[in-house]
């Protein structure tokens, strides 16, 4: 079982991110991508779902043409997990 994030952890663990807001009526976080276009897009997509799949921890994403919007959250915990940042993180080292 994955622990949810609260706390002084849960505002620092926010803060180390780029770009990402917290989702209204969800304990979840989001951020949309924008890419030169659908090529650039996928390619970004497929790092993502390679290390996702490594990790065992998947992201819900929504994607049109050169846009890829990305809603973290750990299912498992009903909430944002240290799963979710470190997702956050390694998605923010591509960009
Ligand atoms: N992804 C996310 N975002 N949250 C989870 O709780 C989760 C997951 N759980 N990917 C994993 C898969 C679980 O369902 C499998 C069985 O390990």
């Amino acid at each position: 079982m994955v622990a949810k994030l609260d706390g002084a952890r849960r505002a620092q663990a926010l803060g180390e991110l780029k770009g990402w807001r917290e989702v209204a009526g969800r304990d979840a976080i989001f951020k949309s991508h924008k890419f030169a276009d659908f090529n650039a897009a996928f390619a970004f997509m497929t790092r993502v779902a390679l290390a996702a799949e490594k990790a065992d921890h998947h992201p819900e994403w929504f994607n049109v043409y050169n846009r890829v919007d990305i809603t973290l959250s750990t299912h498992d915990a009903g909430g944002l997990s240290e799963r979710d940042i470190a997702l956050a993180k390694f998605i923010d080292s591509l960009a």
